[in-house]
């Protein structure tokens, strides 16, 4: 095979990845294991699993639910257990929750242009990000009848990749009542690219600490460092001092942001149309979105979905454009006042980019703009 091949291209057996990744829904960066879903292509409020952004570090793995188990180890219990897969689904209440799930490095590529810089890592655009239905089992739940030392501090899960992907974090947010082991994702069961047999989602955090084809759980009575919380997944710059073996803090719930379903750049017809997004703040809610067209005033836009920590809301607004080259504006606030940025901060790796983004539109006739339905 050509170096220059397409992932298209690759016969089935030798993808990374095991879903089809077409790119009417998806959108390529180019390493074989990570896709993004196409802002345009997102109807519902929840991600159609068909599409949800897919984040590797390494190949999904083919896990047997037959030898399957989840180990729960470590100084900060007091008797180690061993789940099986039956286990899980039939010794706990099961809970159901929509959650959004984000990738810290979604938006890198823009981060780039704001600083006219390549940064190294995948090339996302603005589709490291998706919200599903989980249903599981509390982590909580399964951690407490390994009983909890009075000591315990820090719960780090591990997974079966090749890469051993593991990120602790704190017992409480472990122990919080929407973090989940998930066994399923959109009524159906957990697909392989997303951690079958089961993998964790940690509300308003970034994607890294969602562990997929988890393993082993271990709770700790002192601190716990992996690569995801010294070399990854960390802010690295002169805003952010290192932290023991961090090289600078270790990145935990995410700013708010938002998105527009529409291409970069987008072709809208003249004619009056509803412009819709969609706007995520990690563990806090999204409190206003507004939006402004070229140098206009600063709107309101309508939030059309439930305020829900962790959750990202759909947003929309009225537009009747004049044709011509535009540029669309949003920026979204949340319920802790914080608000999206003209500039984030420089860090070396390019994670939280949550600058107010200047959408590029062209809006033509439809003689021009066939594409547009
Ligand atoms: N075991 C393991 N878990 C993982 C990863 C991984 O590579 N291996 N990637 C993480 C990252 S960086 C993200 S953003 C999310 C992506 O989840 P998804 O692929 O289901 O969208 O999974 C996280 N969990
Ligand atoms: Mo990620």
């Amino acid at each position: 095979m050509s170096a220059h091949a397409t992932t298209a291209a690759i016969p089935t057996a030798d993808r990374k990845v095991i879903k089809a990744t077409p790119a009417e829904l998806m959108e390529d960066t180019g390493t074989g294991l990570d896709y993004g879903t196409r802002p345009d292509r997102m109807p519902g409020c929840l991600t159609a699993t068909d599409r949800f952004y897919i984040r590797n570090h390494s190949a999904t793995p083919h896990l047997d639910t037959a030898s399957w188990a989840l180990h729960v180890e470590g100084s900060g219990i007091c008797e180690p257990i061993t789940y099986t897969y039956d286990d899980l689904w039939n010794r706990f209440p099961l809970v159901s929750m929509i959650r959004t799930i984000e990738c810290a490095g979604n938006r890198r590529v823009l981060f780039g242009e704001e600083f006219g810089h390549t940064f190294g890592g995948t090339q996302w655009g603005r589709g490291a990000i998706g919200t599903a239905e989980w249903t599981g089992v509390r982590l909580r739940d399964l951690l407490e009848p390994a009983g909890i030392t009075p000591g315990a501090r820090e719960v780090m899960p591990e997974a079966l990749d090749e890469i051993r992907g593991r990120r602790p974090m704190p017992l409480g947010k472990a122990c919080a009542d929407d973090t989940l082991v998930a066994l399923a994702m959109n009524g159906d069961v957990l697909p392989a690219d997303h951690g079958f047999p089961a993998r964790l989602v940690v509300s308003g955090w970034l994607g890294a600490a969602s562990i997929k084809w988890l393993g082993r759980i271990q709770v700790s009575d002192h601190p716990l460092y992996a690569p995801w919380n010294t070399e990854d997944y960390v802010l690295i710059g002169p805003d952010f001092p290192a932290e023991g073996p961090a090289r600078g803090p270790a990145i935990t719930a995410l700013p708010v942001a938002s998105l527009v379903e529409l291409p970069w750049p987008a072709r809208l017809r003249p004619e009056p149309q509803m412009i819709r997004g969609r706007a995520f703040a990690g563990e806090n809610r999204v409190a206003a979105v507004r939006y402004r067209i070229d140098d206009g005033p600063w709107q309101d836009a309508l939030i059309a979905s439930p305020e829900t920590p962790g959750v990202w809301v759909r947003w929309q607004f009225g537009w009747n454009p004049e044709p011509g080259e535009h540029t669309l504006r949003v920026r979204a606030t949340d319920d802790q006042g914080n608000t999206q940025p003209d500039s984030t901060p420089w860090n070396e790796l390019g994670y939280l980019h949550h600058s107010v983004l200047a959408h590029p539109v062209r809006v033509e006739s439809p003689a021009n703009n066939p594409a547009v339905p």
